[in-house]
């Protein structure tokens, strides 16, 4: 059973959005290509769906601009734009993006007192989103994740299945995602690696699927 993961790609992610990834509409073309031609059993899209007033955002804390670090619940969090407000545009996903091979969407980051990167679980681990046991009780045993961005939503995603679906095999697919900050998509690439999920490309995924038919 192999599953596709495509991580938060937004309006929002890509540029013109509130909370632009360099060169993030790139990973568009690639992920509608993946859909159609990668020979998955499950496509899955994450979508950062955040009410106005959510607590990542620098507007909710007076005196923080964006990209500032701050606290949130106790903890440091990076103060956001505010972006990919529930229901506006800036949440919706790309427009290019081919929904209609999109098997399920995982909803995250409702909770304005606490961010959730990842899209198994609230960045605190308390609340899990569910997706981990719709993943379990489709029987996955392989999970590929690409999209936005690379340096957070997808590493928290990633690193997530590897922990909580210890039984799957997750790869990372490198040229169907970007990041926010060039060194912590390089920190993000090691961390990946060293908890053991493959970092492979989508020619990679393209080649098994014309040579399994
Ligand atoms: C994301 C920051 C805030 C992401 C979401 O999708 O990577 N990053 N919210
Ligand atoms: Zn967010």
């Amino acid at each position: 059973m192999k599953c596709l993961l495509l991580v938060d790609i937004q309006t929002g992610f890509c540029p013109g959005g509130h909370l632009a990834v360099p060169e993030g509409d790139a990973v568009v073309e690639v992920a509608n290509r993946l859909m159609k031609e990668g020979g998955y059993d499950l496509v899955v899209a994450s979508q950062d769906w955040h009410p106005a007033d959510h607590g990542s955002f620098a507007s909710q804390h007076p005196g923080k601009a964006p990209f500032d670090m701050g606290v949130l619940n106790g903890k440091p969090q990076m103060m956001w734009p505010d972006h990919c407000v529930q229901g506006t545009e800036d949440a919706a996903f790309h427009p290019d993006l081919d929904t209609a091979r999109i098997d399920h969407v995982q909803q995250k980051g409702l909770d304005p007192r606490v961010d959730s990167y990842s899209a198994f679980r609230d960045n605190d681990r308390s609340a899990l989103t569910g997706l981990s046991d719709y993943l379990r009780a489709r029987g996955v045993t392989r999970l590929d994740l690409c999209g936005l961005a690379t340096d957070y939503c997808v590493k928290f995603s990633a690193l997530d299945a590897k922990a909580m679906l210890p039984e799957a095999e997750i790869r990372f697919i490198e040229d169907a995602s970007r990041g926010i900050d060039p060194a912590g998509v390089a920190a993000a690439r090691d961390e990946m690696a060293d908890a053991g999920i493959a970092i492979i490309t989508s020619d990679t995924v393209l080649e098994e699927a014309r040579s399994a038919v």
